[in-house]
C-alpha cells in the first residue's frame, strides 16, 4: 500500500547528466559498457530539492530509451506537465504525464525526484511511503560476460568472499552450458542464475533444456524483449523457472504473462514499469499470484540504488536482487556515504526522509557533464 502524501508545489526542475567510470567493463549479450551516464532529475519546492535517477543507458540495447530520449521526454513533456501547478500529491502529479506513451524510464526518474521531495517535506522515508517492511536487503551480484571461464570463477570467488548471497551470470548462445557446468562444479551449493537479455529464440529449445541439469534458481529473459507467447512455450518444456525482465513493462504485460504462463518469477525495475508506484502495484499483483519477485538494477548511482533498496523492502521481494554495494560499480559514488555490503551480505534500507541519502555535492559536480534548467 502506498501512503498518500500531503501535496507539494513544484517550483522548478533541472536535468543533469553524470558520467561515472565503472570499476570493470560490464558485458551483456547486447554490448559492453565501461561507464554509466545517468540522467538525474532535480525538482525544487517547499524549500527543498528532490533527486531522481533515470535507468536509461547511452545506447538502446536493453530498451529503446537512451540518455538522449529520456532528456528529451523529460524536458518537453514530462516535467512541463507538473511544473508550476497547484500543490498536488505525487499520485496526482504522475497522472499528469500518463498521456505520454512509453518513456517509462524518464517518467520513473521524474516520479523518484517528486517522491524524494514529498518524502522530505513529510518527514517520511521512501520505504515507509511504499509500504516496506524490511530494514536489510539480502543482495546478489550480476556478473557480466568475462573474457574467460577462469576469470569468471575468480570473480565469483571474490564476490562470495565479500558476502553476496546470490550469483547472476550474463550468458548468450555458446557462452552458457559450459559456463553453468564449470561454475556449478566449482560452487556446488551457491544460489546461481543466468540472465540472457533476450539472446535466444525457441530454436534454441534443446540447448536451453540442458540448463535444467545445473540446479539454477532461474533463467532471466531468455527470449525476445517483447515476447510472452514463446516464453510460455519454453516454460512448459523446461523445469528451470523463467524470470521475466524486459518483457514486462506494465500491469497489462504482467496479466498476460500470468494468463499464458510465460514464467514463474519477476525481476522488478521501477524504471522499466514507469515508476515506483506502478512497481508497487506490480509487486502486489505478483504477491497475490504467488510469483516471487526481486529487485533488478541498471548499474545505478547511489541515488537510484537508494530507491531500489526502498522498493526491495516490500514483503514480496523474497529473493536476493541486483542491489549490490556502490563499490561493485564505482570507485567514487556521488553520495556522502556510499552503500556498503554488511558481512551478512545485506544492504541497509535508508531510513531518512525521502530517498534518505545525502548527495556529495563536490562529487556530483565533478561527475556532471551536462546541466540544464527546466522552466
Ligand atoms: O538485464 O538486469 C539486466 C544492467 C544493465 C542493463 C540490464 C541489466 C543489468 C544488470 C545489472 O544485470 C544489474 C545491476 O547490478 O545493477
Ligand atoms: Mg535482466
Amino acid at each position: 500500500m502506498i501512503a498518500e502524501l500531503p501535496p507539494v508545489r513544484l517550483e522548478g526542475a533541472r536535468l543533469r547528466v553524470v558520467a561515472l567510470p565503472l570499476v570493470s567493463p560490464f558485458t551483456t549479450s547486447f554490448g559492453t559498457q565501461t561507464r554509466r551516464e545517468a540522467v538525474l532529475v532535480e525538482v525544487f519546492g517547499e524549500g527543498m530539492r528532490g533527486f531522481g535517477e533515470c535507468a536509461a543507458g547511452v545506447e538502446p540495447g536493453y530498451s529503446y530509451e537512451t540518455r538522449e530520449t529520456s532528456l528529451e521526454a523529460l524536458r518537453r513533456y514530462i516535467l512541463p506537465a507538473v511544473l508550476g501547478t497547484d500543490p498536488s500529491t505525487p499520485t496526482q502529479l504522475a497522472a499528469r504525464w500518463s498521456w505520454v506513451r512509453g518513456h517509462n524510464m524518464a517518467k520513473a526518474a521524474a516520479e523518484m525526484a517528486i517522491l524524494d521531495l514529498a518524502g522530505k517535506a513529510a518527514g517520511m522515508s521512501l520505504a515507509t511511503i511504499l509500504g516496506g517492511t524490511k530494514e536489510e536487503i539480502p543482495s546478489g551480484v550480476s556478473i557480466g560476460i568475462q573474457p574467460s571461464l577462469p576469470a569468471t570463477l575468480t570473480m565469483i570467488e571474490g564476490y562470495l568472499a565479500e558476502g553476496y548471497r546470490r550469483i547472476k551470470l550474463k550468458c548468450k548462445p555458446g557462452y552458457d552450458l559450459e559456463l553453468a557446468a564449470e561454475v556449478r562444479r566449482a560452487f556446488p551449493s551457491t544460489p546461481l542464475m543466468l540472465d540472457a537479455n533476450s539472446a535466444y529464440s525457441l530454436s534454441d529449445l534443446e540447448r536451453l533444456r540442458q540448463l535444467d541439469s545445473f540446479d539454477l534458481m532461474m533463467i532471466e529473459q531468455p527470449l525476445a524483449h517483447d515476447d510472452l507467447v514463446d516464453h510460455a512455450a519454453l516454460q512448459s518444456q523446461m523445469e528451470t523457472p523463467i524470470c521475466l525482465d524486459e518483457s514486462v513493462e506494465s500491469m497489462a504485460d504482467l496479466r498476460a504473462a500470468f494468463r499464458l504462463g510465460s514464467g514463474r518469477i519477476l525481476n522488478i525495475k521501477a524504471g522499466r514499469v514507469a515508476g515506483l508506484m506502478p512497481a508497487v502495484a506490480i509487486h502486489d499483483a505478483c504477491l497475490s499470484q504467488g510469483w516471487p519477485v526481486w529487485c533488478g538494477g541498471m548499474l545505478e548511482t547511489g541515488i537510484g540504488r537508494a530507491a531500489n533498496l526502498a522498493l526491495a523492502s516490500l514483503p514480496g521481494f523474497t529473493l536476493p536482487g541486483d542491489t549490490s554495494a556502490s563499490d561493485r560499480y564505482y570507485r567514487q559514488d556521488i553520495l556522502e556515504t556510499p552503500f556498503r555490503l554488511s558481512p551478512q551480505g545485506t544492504l541497509p534500507v535508508p531510513q531518512g526522509p525521502g530517498l534518505g541519502v545525502v548527495v556529495d555535492e563536490a562529487a556530483l559536480d565533478r561527475a556532471s557533464v551536462h546541466l540544464e534548467v527546466i522552466s
